[in-house]
């Protein structure tokens, strides 16, 4: 049995960052987020014979046998226990996200994953489900499985998974910066973040408080306030990882150059908005109208990419040959 399935990145409007338990993966906080229509990941699953000791991954044409294999491993053996299945797998994937793009490859990566293999272990399982499924994976993929704008419930694991919201018509345009230090993987910045910031209490509090705005904001398809709850939930995130011991710093000066140009380009009537994850790279938030504009505006702090809103993630065959 082999099932193909396709899905694609997001970026938060409102952001994830912390877990309440790291066993189930569930966030300390909503997040709400825009898929992307660009840099697919397209993964497939084949079953293979039940005596094999591992399973297998290739990312990309490369055989993988470090920690990345061993996060697929786990995640396959979740979707075996769902299945009462002991058999093997083999994951084929293909990742279009350019290396040092900066956009997280784990969410597209394991929405993918969790279609195709729930797909060729024989689940049926709703979006509900595959959404929760994907969560086990990595968070933030759980929001790759909706398309649109997509709110990720917190919750219990019955209560934590994501579904689209209505919202108004919008584009990214993302920057990519190659000067940043050696990143700290957001895993282990996000216990570092819980350990030590003091901030942290209070980005819980306030994250909770600007999921329910933003949901607010969206329904109304007011754009003006999706953009300024967005610029100000992401400086939030990175002041609050600023504070831990020792501190973490994602931004650089060219990211904040960027802030900076988005600031400017505000007051010359072009209404856009920053963001920025667990990484130096800028990604601005505007109107589809704008979005050449925009990119055109900012090609000199890097490479810019345009995107549009994107699809829900998707099994594109399933075949028994
Ligand atoms: C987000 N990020 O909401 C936030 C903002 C980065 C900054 O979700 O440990 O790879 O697999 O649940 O999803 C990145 O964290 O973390 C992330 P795990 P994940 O997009």
């Amino acid at each position: 049995m082999t099932a193909t399935a396709v899905a694609h990145p997001n970026i938060a409007l409102v952001k994830y960052w912390g877990k309440a338990d790291a066993d189930l993966a569930l966030p300390a906080t909503g997040s709400v987020s825009m898929g992307l229509d660009v840099f697919p990941t397209t993964t497939s699953v084949t079953l293979t014979d039940r005596r094999e000791a591992r399973d297998t991954f290739t990312l990309n044409g490369r055989v993988v046998d470090d920690g990345p294999l061993v996060r697929v491993e786990r995640f396959l053996d979740l979707v075996r226990g769902m299945a009462g299945s002991d058999a093997r797998a083999a994951v084929v994937s293909e990742n279009t996200v350019p290396t040092g793009a900066g956009l997280a490859s784990s969410a597209s990566g394991f929405a993918a994953l969790a279609v195709a293999a729930a797909a060729a272990y024989g689940l049926d399982l709703s979006e509900r489900d595959l959404s929760r499924l994907a969560r086990r994976g990595s968070g933030s993929a759980t929001r790759s499985i909706p398309g649109g704008v997509s709110v990720w419930h917190a919750g219990d694991d019955a209560g934590s998974f994501a579904e689209t919201v209505p919202a108004p018509p919008m584009a990214m345009v993302v920057v990519t910066i190659n000067d940043g230090p050696k990143e700290i993987g957001s895993r282990e910045a996000m216990r570092r973040t819980i350990a030590t910031s003091p901030f942290y209490p209070a980005w819980v509090s306030s994250t909770t408080e600007t999921v329910g705005d933003m949901l607010a904001a969206c329904a109304a398809g007011d754009f003006t306030r999706i953009g300024e709850l967005t610029e100000s939930n992401a400086l939030r995130m990175h002041a609050t990882i600023e504070g831990a011991f020792p501190p973490i710093r994602y931004l650089t000066s060219r990211s904040v150059a960027v802030f900076d140009a988005v600031v400017a380009m505000r007051a010359d009537g072009i209404e856009a908005y920053a963001t920025a994850d667990a990484g130096p790279n800028v990604v601005v938030l505007c109107r589809p109208e704008d979005r050449a504009r925009v990119a055109g505006a900012l090609d000199g702090f890097g490479a810019v990419i345009e995107s549009g809103t994107g699809p829900a993630a998707r099994l594109l065959r399933s075949e028994d040959p």
